[in-house]
């Protein structure tokens, strides 16, 4: 079977972990690298737990690199959403023991891109911090990226998108909000973008029914019980358990992209502080659109079903 290559940057975070486990265990994917970033966690908590996944799961063949710890020009919020104290649901995994990358993250991504020209499709579920820099830094990259996935924005296309938004300010998604310049710069950097926004990533719809807990009750997977604890600890703060599988879209999505559909639209990213700080803006006008903003597929509705039985039938490989 031809696998995609992937590097998945990200900020774990509980669901960011379990888009780590989909991820590695999808026959479909090959996962050349997990790159971390500052964001759900400062980087040194994510680069930690992004290794105590990987040594769960026994791939620890796969480089783990440290990204940015700060967003590109601004300081970074601290997120309202707690993780718990170890970012991983109090799970309390054993301390990483594989060391992290030699090369920083934005080097990693840069050479495992030019590396495989063409072929390594970035997954981003932390803010873009790591992908822009990489940009800035070496801007000839932006040509051999075939798409970015990521989990990024808040479009308005349905209720989800801002009932749920995660960012400080009314109408933005955390991971935009936390790095607004970062985003701006991917937006805009020309690269086929699929961005999977509140709209689909945070369904009231993906919870788990009685018997997927059941099923997970039953596993002895490790990958099993630390979902079944994520669950359990969303539950008790009263949040859905939806919350610990956010990040898990953008990994379906690169294994099969029928599970969202998409729309092309012109989005800009709002990085003036104020009310409307890290917003996509997307222009649905049909008359008089702003052709100058990016052009990029935005995701309008998710098949929450088979998202969940794909994310279920992984975990319990
Ligand atoms: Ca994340």
């Amino acid at each position: 079977m031809e696998t995609k290559k992937i590097i998945l940057d990200c900020d774990p975070g509980m669901d960011d972990s379990m888009a780590i486990v989909m991820a590695v265990k999808s026959p479909k994917l090959d996962v050349m690298a997990v790159t971390t970033v500052n964001g759900n966690y400062p980087v040194d908590v994510t680069c930690i737990n992004a290794r105590k996944v990987l040594e769960l799961l026994n791939r620890t063949d796969i480089p783990v690199a440290r990204g940015m710890a700060n967003p590109i020009i601004r300081k970074s919020p601290s997120d309202p959403f707690t993780h718990g104290k170890d970012g991983q649901a109090e799970a309390f995994l054993p301390d990483p023991k594989i060391p992290l990358s030699k090369l920083d993250a934005v080097d990693l991504i840069i050479e495992t891109v030019k590396a495989n020209p063409g072929e390594v499709t970035l997954v981003s579920t932390g803010p873009m911090s790591n992908i822009a820099m990489a940009m800035i830094k070496a801007p000839e990259i932006k040509d051999m990226i075939p798409e970015i996935i990521a989990i990024s924005g808040a479009f308005g296309l349905n209720d989800y998108a801002f009932l749920n938004a995660t960012g400080d300010t009314p109408q933005s998604e955390w991971n935009v909000y936390v790095d607004p310049e970062a985003a701006k710069i991917v937006y805009e950097s020309g690269v086929k973008l699929v961005c999977l926004g509140l709209d689909v990533a945070t369904y009231f719809d993906v919870n788990f029914s009685d018997a997927d807990i059941a099923r997970l009750e039953k596993s002895d997977k490790p990958e099993a019980k630390f979902l079944l604890n994520a669950i359990h600890f969303v539950n008790g703060r009263g949040f859905d358990a939806y919350c610990t599988v956010i990040d898990c879209m953008a990994v379906a999505y690169a294994i099969d992209n029928t599970l969202v559909e998409t729309m092309d639209a012109h989005v800009g990213v709002e990085t003036k502080d104020g009310l409307t700080l890290g917003m996509t803006v997307i222009d649905r006008r049909h008359h008089f659109v702003w052709e100058h903003l990016p052009f990029i597929k935005v995701g309008r509705k998710a098949d929450c079903g088979r998202f969940l039985g794909l994310l279920m039938d992984l975990v319990l490989a």
